[in-house]
């Protein structure tokens, strides 16, 4: 018999060979002479997947029968990545499939190329989210990752022929998906609606209206080289059938059916806004699904077979991570399964509830913080709204019995009351966990000073930080294996994939003449295989020769993408007009990856600028050589895997006090790009950990931004005091990158000019002034290099396991289980 307990051990080219040859026959019903690459992804992907199954199962019992506690990560999104490669890198598989697929004539890159990427996220918090599984996972913690597969994942970004961006469905599930496993027996029953009646001996009951069937589609995390095989639970919605709908026994039969019907709509489709978020109802119908479904999961699973379970032991068992207040419905949802279902007093209930939950805090944004109106919230969950009104009221009472005046009280309620009363979902988490972090040292010092100011005050303990952090795995080690090699040479061993502070040893490498000779052939290997990629996959012709400057990020006015297209038609400008010293300046290529809300205007005629602005630059023979700009549509997880390691200056440019953290910066700085950059989001702690002379630092700080809008900040000052600037704007609004339309843009050239709330123009000059440096710099490559060296070996820090033994110290209190 196989002994299912025991962690995997490995496989030979042999052994694979003959499981995928087998998997093709009986389950893609086709021999190796008939297979076609997708055959052949399709069967490696499910063999891989029956090899992790048994360290899968041996994880999950001894999570259940140790005393360890585990961690539920409650994301609505998990920006995962392609799977194949990651997997067999972190089950040590990767050479065997390469021998196997080469033996049955296949190439391994095609194979892995085949597979659709599931876009189930936005962009940092989702990825953040997927780099946090695989570090549990790396770690060996036990631990769950819960959340939503949506039908159709973030849009696929296409350009127009005027350069404008369309949106088009991501349907990633049409060829099946090997990966994901549906669990039917696993189900759990999810309500909504309906209304609140007295029960007996003053308990309430909610009688709902119409229910969702939460089908868990789970993914196997292996942890790199830890034998550890964690889940991922991702939550699809299906109907009830008729006899199920029969039980709810209504009068109103057409009303509860059509609901039903609609059940499955829940999942259909990820909300693409980051920011700014609707109240939309559909959008609170899937925070509520995915977190009452986890919780019950949770409850299931941790007190298997218990008739009358002792849920006073929750916290001892699980501890739910809330990643923003998308899933903080789970605070009263918990509160609601251990009073209404569990019968547990108020007290107790509320002292598990606090304990069980923490907050992560991703914005600085008043307007992206969740606010839902009451209105809804009683309509779609009647009994949530009793619980949330009765934590207000306690909460308030303990602001009253801590002397707090009465205006400090009313900004703090979770209810404000009132015909438009709203719950505020950031404090309500704030309140209903044990802590809050934010995700980068100068991020979390806001939210204690400006965000949540009044509760930092009442309740300092609660607040603390986690900077976040990115898996070396998938950003280095499978993403760049050239660097990975050099590395693992240069410190004589791969122990850095466990532990990134070993990047530290390179250090005195830095100063190695072969060594930074070799590190630049890296480098310029890796910028003509980006060339390459992006000819056969956008069909751009890119000149290796020149700078690869990179800025891919989600299109954010924050962000400041314009101030990059701005100082690029300056230096358009300057070269074509001869200003520019033919002699001195630095040849460019620089690439932009962006995707916008689909209801985000400003961001939508941003895309719209950047992609004239290349065609203009692009085809003008006058700087050709010089400068080139590239715009690669549909910005994704593989679009950044060959872009960072390629890209040698990375611009981290949003407004000081804007960007949490960011996390591309760190992965741009693991992969030896210089940052030019802000003092923003953990651009702070970079260039403390990487040296300020090996970091490009320009702009306003954030006590200079704040006291610019309290004297009254007037953009047109600045565009006075630069011509380049007057220059650049004068020819977006001349119709230069408009064939001749003056009003193509005007809602941003008018905004530059009378508003510019994120101070674009306050920092355009020293954004040009640093840019000379740059390219002074840049031109004694080995000082390039070596500061680029540098940049590599003082990352370590932003490794996501490093950010996940922070909160396993500080927030979560629990540890590896060995
Ligand atoms: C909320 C309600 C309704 C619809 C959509 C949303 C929504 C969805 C996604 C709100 C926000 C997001 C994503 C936010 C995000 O990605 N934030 C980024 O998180 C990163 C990881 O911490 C940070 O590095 C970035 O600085 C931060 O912008």
């Amino acid at each position: 018999m196989v002994d299912v307990t025991a962690p995997h051990a490995s496989l030979s080219v042999e052994d694979l060979r003959k499981r995928i040859t087998t998997n093709l026959q009986h389950r893609q019903g086709v021999g190796p002479k008939e297979a076609t690459v997708a055959d052949v992804y399709k069967a490696t992907a499910e063999v891989i997947r029956d090899y992790l199954s048994s360290s899968w199962l041996d994880a999950t019992r001894r999570m259940v029968e140790g005393n360890v506690k585990a961690v539920g990560y409650l994301s609505a999104e998990f920006l995962i990545g392609r799977q194949l490669s990651n997997a067999l890198l972190n089950a040590g598989l990767t050479d065997q499939f390469e021998g196997a697929v080469k033996e049955l004539g296949f190439e391994p890159k095609d194979v892995i190329a085949t597979e659709p990427e599931p876009g189930l996220g936005n962009g940092g918090l989702g990825r953040l989210a997927a780099c946090y599984v695989d570090s549990l996972a790396s770690l060996g913690v036990p631990a769950f990752g819960y959340g939503i597969q949506y039908r159709y994942g973030i849009f696929r970004q296409e350009f127009d022929g005027q350069g404008r961006q369309v949106e088009k469905p991501d349907y990633w599930l049409s060829e099946g998906n090997p990966w994901g496993h549906e669990d039917f027996v696993r189900s759990q029953r999810v309500s909504f609606g309906g209304t609140v009646v007295d029960g007996e001996n003053g308990a309430r009951v909610w009688k709902p209206d119409w229910s969702v069937r939460a089908v868990p589609v789970d993914y196997l995390v292996p942890g790199y080289d830890s034998g550890r095989v964690n889940t991922l639970r991702l939550w699809t919605a299906k109907s009830y059938d008729e006899f199920d709908l029969a039980t709810f026994n209504r009068s109103d039969y057409m009303g509860a059916v059509i609901p039903q019907v609609d059940a499955e709509n829940i999942t259909k489709v990820l909300y693409p806004e980051d920011s700014t978020p609707q109240g939309k109802r559909l959008r609170l119908e899937q925070q509520y699904f995915f977190v009452s479904a986890s919780i019950h999961d949770a409850i299931r699973t941790f007190y298997a077979g218990e008739a009358q379970p002792d849920l006073t032991t929750l916290p001892d068992k699980i501890c739910f991570q809330l990643n923003d207040t998308h899933p903080v419905i789970g605070i009263p949802e918990l509160m609601r399964v251990l009073m209404d279902e569990y019968g547990i007093d108020w007290d107790t209930a509320w002292d598990v509830t606090r304990r069980t939950f923490n907050y992560t805090c991703h914005t600085l944004l008043p307007e992206a913080l969740e606010v839902w109106p009451a209105k809804l919230i009683g309509e779609l969950l009647p009994r949530h709204l009793e619980i949330i009104k009765a934590i207000n009221a306690q909460f308030v009472e303990e602001l009253e019995s801590k002397g707090i005046d009465p205006e400090g009280i009313d900004r703090m309620r979770i209810f404000t009351d009132g015909p438009d009363a709203q719950i505020r979902m950031a404090y309500l988490a704030t309140v209903g966990g044990s802590y809050v972090n934010g995700v980068a040292a100068l991020h979390s010092q806001l939210l204690k000073d400006v965000t949540l100011k009044d509760f930092s005050a009442a309740y300092p303990d609660k607040f603390t930080n986690v900077t976040n952090g990115v898996t070396p795995r998938r950003f280095i080690k499978l993403a760049n294996p050239r660097l990975s090699d050099l590395i693992t040479e240069g410190l004589g061993s791969d122990r850095w994939i466990h532990d990134l502070d070993e990047l530290e040893g390179l250090v005195p490498l830095a100063d190695d003449a072969s060594f930074v000779e070799r590190f630049r052939k890296v480098k310029d290997a890796n910028k003509r295989d980006f060339a390459a990629y992006a000819s056969d996959k956008f069909g751009f012709s890119i000149d290796t020769g020149t700078m690869f400057d990179s800025m891919i990020k989600r299109l954010h006015e924050y962000k400041r993408q314009s101030l990059k297209i701005l100082a690029v038609i300056a230096e358009y400008a300057a070269i074509k007009d001869g200003s520019a010293d033919v002699d001195e300046i630095q040849p460019r290529s620089v690439f932009f990856g962006a995707k916008a809300a689909p209801g985000y205007a400003m961001a939508k005629l941003t895309i719209r600028l950047i992609n004239n602005v290349a065609r203009v630059v692009n085809d003008d023979p006058a700087v050709k050589g010089k400068l080139a700009v590239y715009f690669p549509w549909n910005y994704n997880i593989d679009l950044a895997e060959h872009l960072i390691p390629a890209t040698e200056l990375d611009e981290q440019i949003s407004q000081a006090g804007k960007e949490a953290s960011g996390t591309g910066n760190m992965k741009f700085a693991l992969n030896g790009a210089l940052t030019v950059g802000t003092l923003d989001g953990a651009n702070v702690e970079i260039r403390e950990r990487v040296g300020a002379d090996n970091f490009f630092l320009f702009g306003l700080e954030v006590d200079d931004v704040e006291k610019l809008y309290a004297d009254g900040y007037d953009p047109m000052k600045y565009v006075h005091a630069d011509s380049r600037l007057r220059r650049a704007i004068d020819m977006v609004a001349d119709g230069t990158f408009s064939n001749g339309d003056r009003n193509a843009y005007a809602a941003l050239t008018s905004d530059w000019l009378t508003h510019d709330y994120f101070m674009t123009m306050a920092d355009f000059t020293a954004y040009m002034d640093i840019q000379k440096e740059i390219e002074e710099t840049y031109q004694k490559p080995d000082e390039w290099a070596r500061k680029a060296i540098l940049n590599v070996a003082h990352s370590g820090f932003f490794s996501s396991d490093r950010a996940i033994e922070d909160y396993l110290r500080d927030i979560w209190h629990t540890q590896p289980q060995r």
